[in-house]
């Protein structure tokens, strides 16, 4: 818990709320936001408000403040989690990890940011070259997922577009030797169309007018990263290419008449394909061909050409335009990842290993329409709120076993249930889309759609639109509804096969892999094969992501886990507003008042008698100014006594545990009256008139 820092601020800790309840909890929430405290602990998790403007919280005196110390003995604070979780790590050798959730907005990145300063700023005292060059290209490594993962949307002018994890690795001495990022689910479709007021990713911006001066530091994060000239021109050079295919307009792909007649059409057009193929150092041919055409195999296993209809060819196009750039953000994260591995690393030599994760991940999303990637997001939210709860539950039990306490089961809703519903075998939402897209001939959404309400119907968290045949929001044909652990919500059916399928020709990806140069070639192995060899159909969008959630989930299991629960205050990014339904609904369904309660159905506090004694000694005729007790646990033991609250704790080996947070009051209560008695006997002490 945290240090009680008086309750002007409102409380400090969630779990010494009267009740838990969602008024009180918003009450503490908005009154510690307008007091400039946007930060307050539910036992070790952080919940946080976005301030929207700048706090003079994160500064090195800030950082030597919590450099070392206990969690309770500042007022909350990321740097206070991020010290916990490298303690963790550098005293007990253990792995941990810090998961950052929250929606769109709600200071997720800005908090990741924050974390990974002060594990910088406490590290390395003796500044060795070696591990500031780590540290440099961490740190560097930001800059340029931004650029190229982020972009302005309608809630976000810096939105990630794409799901962050990130190891640290330690050496012994706890300096930071390298590490590791995973990304998830870059949101591509953004580079061919983006909603009205926003815009596509930063990277397409900064190479030309108004981001001239981000340009400058990602180039020169790039350098200090290692990219090398030639390597970052090829960047530039496949952001160029695919400037002119978004550009290129669709009439320009109308297709007819013969190859010939065609390509000089389109050379005549512009000089789109002209310079795709220089700046992919491709043929103008070759661009042009992949365009219009495709090589498919017959069942008589002959090869043909065969011309694009004008839907096929701007599908394609942009398709590729896709995968170009999906395959550029997986390479340069990969590029990174080459230089930050850490290599080797003797344990023998050198001791354990051992790892701090980050994950800034996005949060459970319910827009006006819900599609395909909601879907993939909010599944990758219900397997982290099921590892939420399995592994704050699991550290509560591990900490009562270590301490010799009798573990009490704690009633909360699992989950488990909506997990099944989509990532089953057989029988899950994947499964029966998967099979839809593999299944031979014209499978609409709307026939799997069918097949999922035929098969799902009987589901608790399922909804058809059978069941609801007036709710105006669920249309006949179109839409299905899943009750999620954070609210229910409803998907429009309509390109999620499309979505799911993702078929690019392999026309392009042969084109890129032919190309001279050896960027495009190295992103694109899988042009290699020509369309004969192309037998085994690529796992569907939805089981990559389900492959790379669940391997995400395994990392982390096997870490101690921090949280840090972000909440958006209000949707006009204002300092001052705090907006009681928007919080209401975060507070309900990042399940922070189930948390309150799991913290406080056990014991809600826990201190090492050390501490407790330090903290209440003078609350206590036996233990003031000292005791004479054999132990720190018998004296606390007298202090407990003397208020009377024996049948609300537990002793446990270095611990005492107190069930409800009021035998804290009254003992707070206490000391703080005794406080302005003994600094007035203090001064008379130290001026002599005692
Ligand atoms: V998204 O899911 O990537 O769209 P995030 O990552 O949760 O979202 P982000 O960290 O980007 O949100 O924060 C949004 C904006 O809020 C930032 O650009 C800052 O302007 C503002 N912000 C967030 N946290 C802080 C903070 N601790 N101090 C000051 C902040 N401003
Ligand atoms: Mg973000």
């Amino acid at each position: 818990m945290a240090e009680l820092e008086g309750f002007e601020f409102g409380k400090s800790d969630f779990v010494l709320l009267d009740e838990v309840t969602m008024e009180q909890f918003l009450d503490n929430l908005k009154m510690r936001f307008e007091k400039g405290r946007i930060y307050t602990y539910i036992g070790e998790v952080v919940v946080s408000v976005n301030p929207y403007r700048q706090m003079d919280i994160y500064g090195k005196d800030a950082i030597d403040a919590y450099r070392g110390r206990e969690l309770y003995e500042n007022p909350p604070h990321l740097y206070a989690v991020a010290d916990a979780a490298y303690k963790a790590m550098k005293r007990r050798a253990k792995d941990t990890c810090i998961v950052i959730s929250g929606e769109s907005g709600a200071g997720k990145t800005e908090a990741s940011k924050y974390i990974m300063q002060y594990i910088a700023a406490i590290t390395n005292p003796s500044q060795r070259l070696e591990v500031e060059s780590v540290k440099n290209v961490l740190l560097k490594s930001n800059c340029v997922l931004e650029a190229f993962g982020n972009a302005k949307t309608n809630r976000n002018d810096n939105s990630s577009r794409f799901g962050k994890y990130m190891d640290i690795n330690f050496n012994f001495n706890g300096d930071p030797t390298g590490g590791h990022i995973n990304n998830y689910l870059l949101e591509k479709s953004r580079v061919v169309q983006q909603q009205e007021g926003e815009r596509n990713f930063h990277s397409f911006y900064q190479a030309s007018s108004d981001d001239r001066c981000c340009h400058k530091a990602v180039m020169s994060a790039l350098k200090v990263i290692g990219f090398t000239e030639a390597e970052i021109n090829s960047i530039y050079k496949i952001l160029s290419t695919i400037l002119h295919l978004v550009s290129y307009s669709s009439s320009a792909l109308t297709v007819g008449g013969a190859l010939e007649q065609e390509r000089q059409i389109f050379l005549s057009e512009g000089d789109a394909v002209q310079h795709i193929a220089e700046l992919t150092s491709t043929e103008p041919e070759s661009v042009n061909k992949a365009l219009l055409y495709r090589t498919v195999a017959t069942g008589g296993g002959e090869v043909i050409e065969k011309g694009h209809s004008e839907q096929e060819a701007s599908y394609g196009r942009d398709a590729f335009a896709k995968a170009l750039y999906e395959r550029l953000f997986g390479w340069i994260v990969g590029r990174i990842n080459s230089v930050i591995e850490v290599k080797d690393y003797n344990p023998a030599l050198h001791g354990k290993n051992t790892v701090i994760g980050v994950l800034d991940i996005y949060g459970f999303e319910i827009f006006d329409n819900n599609s395909f990637e909601q879907f993939c997001i909010n599944y990758c939210n219900e397997k982290l709120q099921q590892l939420f709860i399995e592994l704050i539950l699991k550290q509560e039990q591990a900490e009562y076993n270590r301490e010799g306490i009798t573990w009490q089961h704690i009633d909360y809703f699992n989950n488990q249930i909506i997990v099944d519903l989509v990532e089953q075998p057989h029988k899950g939402i994947i499964s029966i889309l998967d099979d839809a897209c593999l299944t031979a001939g014209k499978v609409t959404d709307t026939v799997c759609l069918d097949s999922m309400n035929q098969k799902l119907g009987q589901h608790a968290h399922y909804t058809s639109r059978k069941l609801c045949p007036t709710d105006k929001t669920m249309e006949f044909n179109r839409h299905f509804r899943i009750r999620h652990y954070a609210g229910d919500v409803t998907y429009s059916v309509e390109s999620f096969l499309d979505k799911n399928k993702d078929p690019l020709f392999q026309d392009f990806k042969r084109l890129m892999f032919n190309s001279l140069d050896p960027v495009l070639t190295e992103m694109w192995p899988d042009g290699k094969l020509s369309i004969t060899e192309v037998t085994k159909r690529p796992l569907t969008a939805a089981t990559l992501f389900k492959n790379s959630i669940i391997a995400l989930v395994d990392k982390l299991a096997c870490k101690e886990p921090y949280y840090v629960r972000c909440v958006k205050p209000n949707e006009v990014k204002s300092p001052m507003l705090f907006d009681e339904a928007r919080c209401r609904h975060q507070v309900a369904y990042l399940g922070l008042l189930e948390n309150v309660r799991v913290r406080r159905a056990g014991f809600a506090y826990r201190q090492p008698y050390e501490r407790f004694l330090q903290r209440y000694k003078m609350t206590c005729e036996y233990t003031w100014p000292n005791h004479l007790m054999s132990s720190d646990r018998e004296a606390v033991e007298a202090i407990v006594v003397q208020h009377g609250f024996e049948g609300d704790v537990a002793y446990g080996l270095t611990k005492l545990f107190v069930r409800t947070p009021r035998s804290l009051f009254t003992l707070e209560q206490e000391r703080a009256a005794l406080i302005p008695i003994l600094v007035l006997f203090l001064q008379k002490v130290w001026r002599g008139a005692l």
